[in-house]
């Protein structure tokens, strides 16, 4: 449905305090959203870009109490950081407040007043997990226990980590408060529930049949809650950490952070524009755009606009561009397991190269399916695309003309077939790349932006102007005009994807900014302008540093898998007797090699106190044969012969698994004579 809005304010998720923002983040919300705002900009529409930090829940006053620090001193640090990494990376905010700011507590006060004063929601009693050493209700990531599914240990109030099932606490076995380590006891406590059962009749047509343009993945879960019937949520907590509910009695108790939070997009508005704040959020000539991560969909469609139509003055979203995830070489993301690409460290680690991560970001947008980020994808497309193509192009346009014309833009002559057909390919380039950024389809966007390169080599290659120079230099100056239109059409068309480049690109253009309007127009560059100097747009990144990258992720995980290490279960009871059968002996390893064509097996001859024997071992991934010659070595004698590769096995070599899957052979304290028996 098309309307016609005066003007659009487009939100960003509030990220958490309690860590740094990584590439999923960064797909999934803020890069779509500042090419849509940056676009918004360009077309001279009236937006107001809105984001901020979140820092209320759970989660940063466990990281707080691991830290031996307040929640505050956490959310201090990563607003920073965060507000600063953004800033780099060239995301536009307008505002990027905090939720901890005294506009924001005042303001979710009062929203939760208004609804309250308007009989909004349900006070209902219900039993909870108290601590009675700590004196404190706990949240649901405060108690831990025994998986009812798994039986893992340690799965969490909400959710079992090790087998992925959603819990409520009263299901653990065994439950434990994360805060004193005491048994929790149940108890009752009041809590105020927005009625949501309440607001299905609206809200159901509201988006099935008013926003039938909305994204099928929104939309898909958007209407399974509704088929589950929506329920009652309670928007209070038992927590010291939080804004106090502005309700007499209700000391402990503090709004629920997916209450406030959403709310914190008004008063980041308030914040930046106290006079005229209104206009963004109540005037229904305003286009209210939420960019959001999938895990946040039920919060942006169904809970936020219940709570902004129960307080009834605020306009409603009009869409909700939720992508999907982006996983990391092929595994989900995880923070815990640091198990991501930061980019506060991105920004360190490739300085200059915002723009690469903006293009390959968008370029794999997870916008309809989840995507892959892999190192390895990053380094073609920098390589194969923004240098091979977008940045060859532009070198080869600006370095040909001045040579031949001293970077004086040349005049074009009569133009050929061939040039009406090139130019006549681009000139849509404006209506393509609009449509699609309206449509809130970013990757196809880029790749239109992106044929502008694409065409232009081709007509360089097939113009060959290197060649024409020495017989038709007039018929030059006609192909590196329209070359250099093309170059500065590129500069426009990437303004909102790559912004970064396309100011560099200007420079080196020597013009200021373009319009947006212009876009696929063949004279945005005079015959006669003085060129800048022409420099290398994008550089290759050479192996070593995707290496670097790729080897942090491996190191990261073997930490995490060393923090986390458990040692297996022990196996169920044997006898005395069949522990008496195994002959286990010691043996020197007297030849080791490689077995050809088979990259994990190595051949042993060991010397045994009897006739010497052959044993073949799958531990070429852990040792060099020439290790291990010499060496004595643990193993089972009495097993059958076994072929592997053609090779009879006589035995076992006896190795310890470590945390991580490497192996180590098992060997004796000192020296003792091959054949010995290990008892
Ligand atoms: N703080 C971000 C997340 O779920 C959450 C968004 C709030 S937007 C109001 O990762
Ligand atoms: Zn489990």
């Amino acid at each position: 449905m098309e309307k016609d809005f005066k003007r659009t304010l487009v939100t960003a998720a509030l990220p958490y305090a309690n860590g740094g923002v990584h590439i999923g983040h960064l797909a999934g919300v803020y890069v779509p959203a500042d090419i849509y705002v940056r676009y918004q900009r360009l077309k001279k529409k009236d937006v107001l870009f809105v984001c901020g930090s979140d820092e209320h829940g759970v989660p940063i006053t466990l990281l707080a109490k691991k830290k031996g620090c307040s929640p505050q001193e956490i959310v201090d640090h990563y607003h920073k950081l965060i507000r600063d990494s953004f800033e780099q990376f060239g995301i536009s905010f307008d505002v990027f407040g905090r939720t901890t700011s005294k506009t924001h507590y005042q303001t979710a006060s009062d929203f939760f007043r208004t609804l309250y004063d308007k009989g909004e929601f349900v006070e209902k009693e219900s039993e909870q997990y108290y601590d009675e050493e700590a004196h404190t209700f706990l949240a649901d990531r405060y108690i831990t226990g025994e998986c009812p599914h798994c039986h893992a240990e340690g799965a969490y109030g909400d959710q079992c980590e090790k087998c992925g099932t959603a819990l409520s606490p009263t299901e653990l076995i065994n439950p434990k408060s994360a805060v004193s380590g005491s048994k929790p006891v149940l108890r009752k406590t009041r809590h105020w529930y927005l009625p949501l059962d309440k607001h299905q009749a609206w809200l159901e047509p509201w988006i099935t049949e008013q926003h039938k343009e909305w994204r099928s993945n929104v939309m898909g879960q958007c209407k399974s809650w509704f088929d589950m019937g929506l329920q009652p949520r309670a928007v209070s907590r038992d927590l010291d950490w939080g804004i106090p509910v502005p309700v007499e009695g209700a000391d402990g108790k503090v709004l629920y952070v997916w209450f406030d939070a959403p709310i914190g997009y008004i008063s980041n508005t308030k914040e930046l524009l106290p006079d005229t704040w209104e206009t963004w959020w109540k005037d229904p000539s305003t286009r209210l755009v939420h960019f959001i991560g999938k895990d946040n969909i039920v919060f942006h469609c169904i809970v936020f606009p219940a709570m902004l139509r129960a307080e009834g003055s605020y306009i409603l979203p009009d869409n909700v561009p939720a992508n999907e995830f982006l996983n990391l070489e092929d595994r989900k993301i995880s923070t815990s397991r640091n198990w991501a690409v930061w980019l506060h460290e991105y920004l360190e680690e490739l300085p200059g190269k915002q723009d690469v991560l903006r293009y390959v970001l968008t370029a794999n947008a997870p916008e309809t399916k989840d995507n892959n980020f892999t190192w390895k994808d990053f380094q073609a497309r920098n390589n194969n695309e923004l240098v091979a193509v977008y940045g060859n192009f532009v070198n080869r346009a600006l370095v040909l003309t001045q040579k031949y014309f001293d970077g004086v833009v040349p005049a074009a002559g009569e133009l050929t077939e061939y040039d009406l057909a090139t130019i006549r390919e681009f000139t849509d380039v404006k209506t393509q790349v609009e449509r699609l950024l309206d449509e809130f389809r970013f990757r196809d966007a880029q790749k239109e932006a992106m044929n502008l390169a694409r065409i232009g080599n081709k007509y360089l290659a097939d113009s060959e102007p290197w060649k024409v120079i020495k017989t038709d230099p007039e018929r030059v100056k006609t192909i590196l005009n329209i070359a250099i239109q093309l170059v500065a059409n590129l500069a426009v068309a990437f303004e909102p994807f790559l912004p970064f480049s396309s100011s560099r690109l200007r420079e080196m253009l020597a013009v200021g900014p373009i319009d947006w309007d212009r876009l696929g127009s063949t004279d945005l560059i005079e015959a006669g302008h003085k060129l800048g100097t022409p420099a290398l747009l994008f550089e290759k990144i050479e192996d070593d540093v995707i290496d670097f990258q790729v080897n942090k992720l491996k190191e990261a995980e073997r930490r995490n898998a060393e923090a986390n290490y458990r040692a297996n279960p022990v196996k169920a009871d044997i006898s005395f007797d069949d522990f008496e059968k195994l002959d286990i002996r010691v043996g020197t390893v007297l030849e080791c090699e490689r077995v050809p064509k088979a990259d994990k097996l190595l051949r042993f001859l060991i010397a045994d106190g009897l006739d010497n024997r052959t044993i073949v071992s799958g531990i070429a991934q852990h040792y060099k044969p020439e290790e291990l010659v010499g060496k004595q070595v643990c193993f089972i004698a009495n097993l059958p012969p076994r072929k592997l590769r053609g090779i009879e096995s006589q035995g076992m070599i006896l190795s310890a698994e470590n945390f991580d899957g490497s192996l180590s052979v098992v060997t004796t304290l000192s020296e003792v004579k091959p054949g010995s028996e290990v008892k």
